[in-house]
């Protein structure tokens, strides 16, 4: 009887607690948030599809694959899928190089599994964002066969063409072409065409009304769809001044801005929102390529009715040395990462809203490059930039992978590399006599294909991505870093990425909050706080092997701790003299 009687009171009790709405306090002030935007609160997952989970032993990821993990990534926290290029593509670069938008990558598979995933993702709560890559097709696409095959085909005008009987074109610099050279001659027809990026990657003719018309038909038949948003690739390049004139001299040694500063730029994204995007409640993302900080708000202030986010390259080139993809020995400067970021925050402010993001397929592994991969520190210094992006004033970009604290492979033959821009590069030092020990040792660090091995499951063969033989090469730490053994340890990155996920979701202060940097000096620790409607966060982070110290002064009395990248928490001296131990990542409520 007496236990009857328990379980009745404590079910009331629960029953109480379930339907008191989370944060009653916090929740009554947030009506005073303006402008909540789901994507505004949105964790961003990354999932690059080739090397997710393949479920047919081809040796390559797939939709089937991705729809098999669904349970995991939803236990993740995350809440949106950005899925990188999934149609139809020769893959010169893995799908960047499309032949046709409405079919699926054959080994992908096929629309009745694309149309699974989204059903199946949509009944998690899971919303998917495509890859809209549409500065340029494939040279497989019907378009460009059409296009090269005379001067007079109705779809000449969908490419930039200059014919040869006018010399050569004003040189523009392609990223991934043997020689650098982004004018391809075509006998064909007695002309170049422009090409950004590889041979087989030409681009697109914004100029021409037809092709945005075309653009937009493809964009509306994914979104009747139902998908959720589109990443924009490269898409401040669409727009060029036709009379391909020299390079203007202000742009010498930085092309990137040239290409991302056309004339009619904004016009095609202001007819773009208006034409399809203002019509759904949806996310539109620009991978940022080549746009400053003085010119973000042109793309993303709401007023302007263009897009609702931009992720930029400024951080990305810390650590090199400047117009190079070479490692620079000087290191990373702290002091210059803070202020970067500082700077975006500051200049975005309440006028539109950030992302931020520290690795995706076109970068090395997270850990490698911005903490520390070895043994002693991968965990730490994992957990610690993942507390960094999940306690700022912008929406997360966070890959996959990442949150097992994967490592770069490091390859050391030119045999294991698969990418286009690694491949090219090589060949192009190995025709110009360059140092091609220099490279690949370099490459260990900076190549995109350290981003893009197979995810790791488990201790099985091949990590349990594939059955078959894998793409990519598998990275051989798979044994302890892999998500079964992770999964298991209550201290593991994996863990530590949903408690923070959980954290900011509870607290509107980690999203919303007003950002200021302290101690901006500190070479060793990003220490800053976040307000909102009298809520106060301290954010402590050492990016460094030793202990640091942050210069501050808050009375820590009735600081709490919210979360701590160490299995134990900091000792009150330590929290008093805002002490760090070696890569620790701590978070304070502070009190009123
Ligand atoms: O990337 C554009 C871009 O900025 C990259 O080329 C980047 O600078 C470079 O790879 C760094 O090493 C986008 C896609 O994200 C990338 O995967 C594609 O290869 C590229 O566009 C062409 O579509």
């Amino acid at each position: 009887m007496k236990y009857i009687n328990l379980i009745v009171i404590m079910a009331a009790i629960a029953a109480i607690v379930s339907c008191q709405p989370q944060n009653k306090k916090s929740t009554a002030k947030n009506t005073t948030i303006p402008n909540r935007k789901w994507w505004k609160e949105a964790v961003v997952y990354q999932i690059y599809p080739r090397s997710f989970k393949d479920s047919n032993g081809d040796g390559v990821g797939d939709l089937k694959g991705i729809i098999s993990k669904l349970d995991y990534v939803k236990s993740l926290g995350v809440n949106v899928i950005w899925l990188n290029p999934i149609f139809a593509s020769p893959n010169h670069d893995n799908g960047y190089d499309i032949s046709n938008y409405r079919e699926i990558m054959k080994q992908f598979g096929t629309m009745a599994d694309f149309d699974t995933l989204l059903n199946e993702m949509h009944r998690r709560g899971l919303k998917l964002v495509l890859d809209l890559v549409v500065n340029h097709t494939s040279s497989d696409h019907r378009w460009f066969k059409q296009s090269r095959s005379s001067r007079t085909n109705p779809y000449r005008n969908y490419y930039h063409w200059w014919p040869a009987e006018r010399g050569k074109p004003a040189k523009r610099y392609s990223y991934f072409d043997v020689d650098n050279n982004a004018w391809k001659y075509d006998s064909t027809t007695n002309a170049y065409y422009l090409h950004y990026f590889a041979r087989s990657q030409p681009d697109l003719n914004w100029e021409n009304p037809k092709v945005r018309q075309a653009i937009y038909k493809i964009m509306r038949f994914w979104l009747d769809k139902g998908i959720d948003g589109f990443r924009m690739d490269v898409i401040p390049f669409i727009a060029k001044d036709t009379t391909f004139p020299k390079l203007p001299a202000k742009y010498h040694g930085n092309f990137v801005h040239y290409y991302a500063n056309g004339p009619h730029l904004h016009d095609y994204l202001k007819e773009m929102n208006k034409e399809v995007l203002s019509k759904y409640n949806i996310m539109s993302v620009a991978e940022g390529a080549g746009v400053t900080v003085n010119e973000v708000l042109n793309f993303i202030n709401p007023s302007r009715h263009e897009l609702n986010l931009l992720y930029n390259f400024d951080a990305m080139r810390l650590g090199l040395i400047p117009g190079t993809r070479e490692v620079d020995p000087k290191g990373i400067s702290l002091v210059d990462f803070k202020e970067i970021y500082t700077k975006w925050d500051s200049v975005i402010d309440d006028k539109g809203w950030g992302t931020i993001w520290l690795g995706n397929h076109d970068t090395p592994r997270m850990v490698t490059h911005w903490g520390n991969d070895t043994p002693e520190f991968r965990a730490l210094s994992s957990k610690m930039l993942t507390t960094f992006l999940m306690t700022m004033r912008a929406t997360p970009f966070y890959y996959f992978g990442d949150e097992l604290g994967m490592t770069n492979i490091k390859f050391d033959s030119i045999k294991d590399y698969r990418d286009i821009e690694t491949l090219h590069e090589y060949q192009h030092l190995k025709e110009t006599g360059g140092n091609l020990k220099k490279f690949l040792n370099n490459e260990k660090l900076v190549a995109r294909d350290n981003g893009r091995t197979p995810f790791q499951w488990d201790t099985t063969r091949n990590a349990g991505f594939t059955t078959g033989h894998p793409w990519l090469k598998v990275n051989p730490n798979y044994k302890t870093i892999n998500v079964a053994t992770e999964e298991q340890n209550p201290n593991s990155v994996l863990n530590y990425f949903k408690k923070i996920i959980r954290l900011r979701k509870k607290n509107l202060v980690l999203i919303y909050g007003k950002y200021t940097l302290l101690d901006k000096e500190n070479p060793d620790v990003y220490a800053y706080t976040r307000v909102l409607n009298g809520e106060k966060v301290l954010v402590l982070l050492n990016f460094t092997t030793h202990k640091a110290q942050a210069k501050l002064s808050f009375d820590m009395n009735k600081a709490k701790v919210l979360i701590d990248n160490y299995p134990s928490l900091p000792s009150s001296g330590m929290i008093k003299d805002f002490e760090l131990r070696p890569y620790e990542a701590v978070v304070f409520k502070l009190g009123n």
